[in-house]
């Protein structure tokens, strides 16, 4: 469904009239800074927080849902970056939401949680207050991933790209450029999640790359419990995305101190 719905909103607002609009945006915050300056300073990995309102495998995950206050929550519990959904379809966000939080005076800089298909997608979720793009290696063939990347880097915007599987990974650890890489526990097809999945990718030869280059991993999704952190942490991670477990508590803020 992405293709026509980009091709929609791309008819509304072609690139040249988005890159115009970037000249007076406000500067980035720096995504990938800011996740390892929390590692650093508490050992721990820095926690990039989720406003998700539903997913396809949980449906609605928070009645009364306040992007906002939600924002506010996680960055007064000690959330070093936030993730932000946009896809309306299968996760009930917006743009809007993005949007708001990045004017609501939360200084965390913000993942655009979109499926990324197309370069202008990028252009389009920077005027709207975005700090970093996803992008899904399962996806984009590496030309892409080369190419979207290299737009990120342009704009001064952290790239996550996100992995599920070996062979994901080696594609991705054969592209120049890459900083930061995401391990997914969930299965996209099946929503399956094992939260192994991080660490049987960051063994032997690997793991030896990715610490070559100096990229930082990020553990993504089932992580429940400070023992699921600490498992993915010494599985190797420096980052983890937290989504349902927190978006869920009726107060996000002690969900995260919890
Ligand atoms: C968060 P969880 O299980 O904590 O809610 O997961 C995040 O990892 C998940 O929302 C996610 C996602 C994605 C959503 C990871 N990759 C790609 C949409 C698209």
């Amino acid at each position: 469904h992405k293709d026509v719905e980009v091709a929609q909103m791309k008819e509304k607002m072609p690139l040249p009239s988005l890159k115009r609009a970037l000249d007076n945006a406000p500067p980035v915050r720096d995504f990938l800074g800011a996740l390892k300056a929390a590692n650093a300073r508490t050992g721990l990995p820095g926690l990039i927080a989720e406003v998700k309102k539903a997913s396809p495998s949980r449906g609605v995950l928070r009645e009364n849902f306040d992007p906002v206050e939600i924002a506010k929550a996680y960055e007064k519990g000690g959330a070093a970056c936030l993730s932000v959904l946009t896809d309306q379809k299968y996760f009930q966000g917006g743009f809007e939401n993005l949007e708001k939080i990045r004017n609501s005076g939360v200084q965390c800089p913000l993942l655009c949680k979109e499926f990324v298909i197309d370069a202008w997608q990028i252009y389009y979720a920077r005027t709207k207050g975005a700090d970093a793009i996803l992008l899904v290696a399962a996806i984009l063939p590496d030309l892409d991933i080369r190419y979207m990347t290299k737009i990120c880097k342009l704009l001064g915007l952290t790239a996550l790209v996100e992995v599920h599987d070996e062979k994901e990974m080696d594609r991705v650890l054969g592209i120049e450029g890459i900083e930061l890489i995401g391990i997914n526990n969930r299965n996209l097809e099946t929503f399956e999640v094992d939260i192994s999945n991080t660490r049987n990718l960051l063994q032997g030869e690997r793991w030896q790359k990715i610490q070559e280059k100096g990229i930082i991993v990020v553990g993504e999704s089932g992580l429940f419990t400070p023992s699921d952190i600490a498992y993915v942490q010494e599985a190797g991670v420096k980052a983890v995305l937290v989504g349902e477990s927190i978006v869920k508590q009726s107060d996000p803020t002690k969900g995260i101190t919890e």
